[in-house]
């Protein structure tokens, strides 16, 4: 444990950006809020609470491997620096390129794009912020001129309305979410609608819920112009003087949507839930409206992004305490990447492509003269290029786009046909790593140093506190070396991310005058004891603003050309894809609660898999009996493009007609479990932004002769199945597995894998249909294996706990194989909380024995809530369910 605890650095998951204060207690790293933080003011959701148990170096890549072989870091360095140079020299720039990561902290990104678009002299590098931000850049850059978010985090709580639109924002963005509660408890008259297709966590806070017809976001806010200004609720005066394109946008709208019952029914909503939505909107001046990820990832999401920035910009509502439409960030510095360019469509600090002489004036600064002056290829169109081998040399770092990109089983040829594939991770196994041919040892929370910056535009450092395991070292030196190895030397001469951060903030003002919104010259000049002590602070921060800058656009002035907003006219378009006959579901893909992206460092926590422990398939009760399906059955989701596995959960906030599927299942975790293989390459004409939310699908039941869980101590080489889902437990794995095929021998396999020792409970039935095995060891449960049809295995959680605990009282022995506590004893179901372990039906017990009707009673009872609170909004619709007889189960 290093000398440098405590410490204070910022959480690396999602783009709320809190503040985490890591000190030590017990030998054991201790991680909580940081209550000096602005951002969250010492709260974290479960996730940020969960980060001092990802710090355990399990699955790490140590040391660099090339072409399968472990090497020393000279010649992976080589390697890379002379396949990407050999590449160049015969086939030009256009032939390499990064694939990078809004998970890079700004030190590491900002490299990158120097290397690549001011030294390599290509525009080929894109980002997973492609999949993510990139329709609301481009909405942003339509309507302001820069790609800039005008708002904070405050706005959100002075609000007297807050919509959200296609986000989950209690589960993606939860201390947002709880200052938004707070404020909502703390001022009662405040106002909060949700607009998404299916009812989530989310609508817990919600006074209005808008179970929209999937992809229909447009006409709602189309409707909503239209009917602003048939009720003369337009600031005429801000349109007037700082606002073009009004007549066409308001003809655009009128169009489109020339009534509430007409936009009732584009959008699939009765009529007096739009018509209560346009009055609420009409009647507050304060009006915060969020998006995310059910806007941005759309075929036309840059316009959706726009219809809703129109709202604000017609009413003069941005700019101002309480008001504005703010984008939500999904990843840790999702907007550091932007500032540094990362996206193939932009240049350096803000710079873009359409300004003559950025190209020149980056050569200026950089010292070169080989900047590029064309776009890049987009995250879609680059793959596509290596797959007709016009790219020839990729390096990805911080992403795992086998997962994550659309039409995601196709990828493995494209990565496969590539000459040269690097992938900088800090894990061995993911299903990237597996087709690098040079694979490098990243460091990464924890042991790297650098800045992120967060939704509401605030730069925050991340600080190291421990060493790098093995050969790990920090992206930013490894992109240099390979630079200085490339003939870079001079440009690319880094002690450390200060020297970077500083040239950054550097060039953020060089020849900026005032034409740039992105602009932090004032930190220009840190020396290194600054940089490790810099305060959280939000962009610009200059000569005018020495203390940054909460909001922008007060003065009603904007970086366009003229000065004044646009206002870009909108036609709204469906989703590129409908429903028929062979796929008539739409399938919409998003985020849990618990686990991050591809699992790789949530996966290995016990709390966070506890929530939701396997891959699902979320279907309305009144779908499911159409498809021969039940609650709990397995089922097989197919696409035009792919198929994957999943659980049926049945869920009445579905909107009848779409299912959900979560994003974070894949091969480590799970086999065939990958939503993204369903996804056709679908994009925004604008933005290269794929569709993730909408695909044409048709779910079929998962015929299987057997079905089982076991749980271990350690991960285990299973004999292969069909289904098979791996989550971690308290004291070890979870396996959920079923085939179609005959049962292995698992009296014989489960022997194999666990060992002879210990003493064997065994229960078989004569047609070998059934099997149950229970391992005791030094009195300890080593192992449970249960095999049967499927319906009649018992719920997992009594086992779970028994497993949990380090000897095994003699009096549950006699239980172990009916996988069930003797009656009247406890069985908690599944998890809710994770902070305090609380489970489901020890919730409802509790709910309806002390009649509890507030998630602050509960928490008082059984502190379930009292925790991170990410679990409160599912509390809160268990006191619902409680008080409505007829949805009791
Ligand atoms: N727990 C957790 N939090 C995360 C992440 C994570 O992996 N796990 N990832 C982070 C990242 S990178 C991101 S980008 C953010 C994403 O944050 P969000 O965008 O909030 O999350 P998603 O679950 O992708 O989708 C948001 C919602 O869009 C809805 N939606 C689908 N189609 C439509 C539509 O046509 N119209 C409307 N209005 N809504 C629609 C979905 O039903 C879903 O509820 O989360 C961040 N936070
Ligand atoms: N179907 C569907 N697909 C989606 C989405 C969706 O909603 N639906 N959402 C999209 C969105 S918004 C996003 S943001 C993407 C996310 O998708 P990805 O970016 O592919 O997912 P991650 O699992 O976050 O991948 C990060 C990788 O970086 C590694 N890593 C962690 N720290 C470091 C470090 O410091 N350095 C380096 N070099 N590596 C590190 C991790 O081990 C991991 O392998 O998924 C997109 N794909
Ligand atoms: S809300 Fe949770 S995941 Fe997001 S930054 Fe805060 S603690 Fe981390
Ligand atoms: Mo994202």
């Amino acid at each position: 444990m290093s000398g440098r605890l405590p410490v204070r650095t910022t959480c690396p998951y999602c783009g709320v950006g809190c503040g985490v204060r890591v000190s030590a207690e017990g030998g054991r790293y201790r991680v909580e809020g940081d209550t000096a933080h602005p951002a969250n003011r010492g709260r974290l959701c479960s996730k940020g609470a969960a980060l001092a148990e990802t710090l355990h170096g399990e699955g790490r890549l140590l040391h660099p491997i090339v072409h399968g072989r472990q090497s020393g870091w000279d010649e992976a360095l080589d390697t890379v620096a002379d396949g990407f140079r050999r590449i160049i020299d015969a086939h030009g720039p256009e032939a390499v390129a990064f694939y990078v990561s809004g998970q890079l902290l700004t030190e590491d990104y900002y490299l990158a794009n120097k290397l690549m678009k001011g030294f390599i002299g290509s525009a080929n590098i894109d980002t997973n912020s492609r999949l993510c931000m990139s329709s609301a850049v481009a909405a942003h850059t339509r309507a302001f001129g820069t790609d800039t978010v005008p708002g904070c985090y405050e706005d959100i709580e002075l609000a007297d309305l807050v919509v959200i639109v296609g986000a989950n924002s209690a589960w993606a963005h939860p201390v947002l979410f709880q200052r938004l509660s707070a404020a909502k408890q703390a001022r009662p008259q405040m106002r909060v609608v949700v607009v998404d297709p299916r009812r989530t966590p989310t609508c817990e806070i919600a006074d209005l819920h808008l179970p929209l017809r999937p992809g229909s976001d447009a006409w709602l806010f189309n409707g909503l112009l239209h009917h602003l200004r048939r009720e003369d609720a337009l600031d005429l005066d801000y349109l007037e003087r700082h606002v073009e394109g009004f007549a066409a946008t308001l003809e655009a709208a009128r169009q489109s949507a020339p009534s509430i019952p007409d936009t009732a029914a584009r959008c699939g909503l009765p009529e007096h839930q739009v018509a209560e939505f346009f009055r609420l909107f009409t009647r507050h001046e304060r009006v915060v409206t969020l998006f995310s990820q059910g806007i941005n990832q759309s075929s036309s999401g840059v316009d959706k992004g726009n219809a809703i920035i129109n709202m604000h910009l017609a009413t003069g509502r941005i700019g101002r305490p309480g008001m504005g439409p703010f984008s939500l960030t999904g990843q840790p510095n999702a907007m550091g990447g932007r500032e540094v360019g990362g996206l193939a469509t932009q240049l350096a600090a803000h710079m873009g492509f359409d300004d003559p002489g950025a190209a020149t004036r980056l050569g200026r600064f950089w010292g070169s003269d080989r900047v590029a002056s064309k776009l890049g290829l987009k995250a879609v169109e680059l793959f596509e290029a290596m797959a007709e081998g016009r790219v020839k040399a990729v390096w990805i770092m911080g992403t795992n786009p086998m997962v994550s990109l659309p039409d995601a089983d196709r990828m493995a040829d494209v990565l496969r046909a590539c000459e040269l594939v690097v992938v900088s991770d800090c894990m061995v196994e993911t299903e990237t790593t597996a087709f690098a041919h040079v694979l490098l040892p990243a460091a990464t929370w924890g042991e790297k140093d650098g800045t992120v910056t967060n939704s509401e535009r605030r730069i925050s450092r991340q600080r190291a506190f421990m060493e790098p395991p093995g050969q790990a070292r920090p992206d930013w030196w490894i992109i240099a070396q390979v630079a200085r190895r490339m003939g870079f030397a001079s440009a690319f001469d880094y002690q450390g991310p200060a020297e970077i951060f500083r040239e950054h903030a550097r060039l953020s003002g060089f020849e900026n005058r005032g034409g740039r919104d992105f602009d932090i010259s004032a930190l220009a000049d840190l020396d290194d004891a600054d940089y490790q002590w810099l305060q959280p602070v939000q962009w610009p921060v200059n000569r005018q603003a020495p203390g940054g800058t909460p909001r922008l656009f007060a003065d009603g002035r904007f970086f366009t050309g003229s000065g004044r907003a646009r206002l870009v006219p909108v036609t709204p378009r469906l989703p590129a894809a409908s429903t028929d006959d062979d796929y008539p579901l739409l399938l919409n893909s998003g985020r849990i609660r618990d686990q991050w992206h591809t699992m790789t460092r949530t996966g290995a926590v016990p709390r966070l898999s506890g929530h939701l422990p396997e891959p699902s398939v979320q279907i309305h009760p009144g779908d499911v009996a159409r498809w021969g399906l039940k609650d709990g059955d397995l089922a097989r989701i197919e696409s035009a493009r792919g198929a994957m596995l999943a659980r049926v959960r049945l869920d009445t906030g579905q909107r009848p007609g779409s299912v959900f599927v979560p994003i974070h299942w894949s091969g480590p975790f799970a086999r065939q479990a990958r939503v993204g293989a369903l996804v056709a390459a679908v994009t925004d004409p604008i933005s290269g932004q794929p569709e993730f939310k909408q695909t044409p699908v048709r779910l079929l039941r998962l015929d299987t002769t057997w079905q089982g869980f076991l749980l271990t101590r350690r991960p285990l080489a299973l004999p292969e199945t069909l289904y098979r889902v791996r989550a971690a437990i308290a004291g070890g794995w979870r396996y959920e597995l079923a085939d179609a095929g005959s049962p292995p021998d698992w009296p014989r396999w489960l022997r194999v894998l666990v060992g002879e020792d210990g003493e064997w409970l065994e229960f078989e039935d004569r047609g070998g249909a059934a099997y149950r095995a229970a391992c005791v060891r030094d009195g300890r449960l080593e192992a449970v294996l249960f095999i049967g049809r499927g319906s009649e295995l018992p719920a997992r959680d009594w086992l779970l706990g028994v497993f949990a605990e380090q000897t095994l009282a003699p009096d549950l022995r006699a239980r172990l194989l009916a996988g069930r506590p003797a009656a009247g004893r406890p069985d908690t179901g599944p998890v809710v909380c994770a902070c305090h372990g609380v489970g489901l039906n020890t919730l409802r017990e509790a709910i309806l024995n002390h009649r509890l009707d507030s998630v602050d009673a509960v928490g008082s009872v059984l502190k379930a809530g009292s925790g991170c609170g990410s679990c409160r909004p599912e509390i809160q619709a268990l006191i619902d369910q409680a008080h409505t007889p007829a949805l009791q189960a």
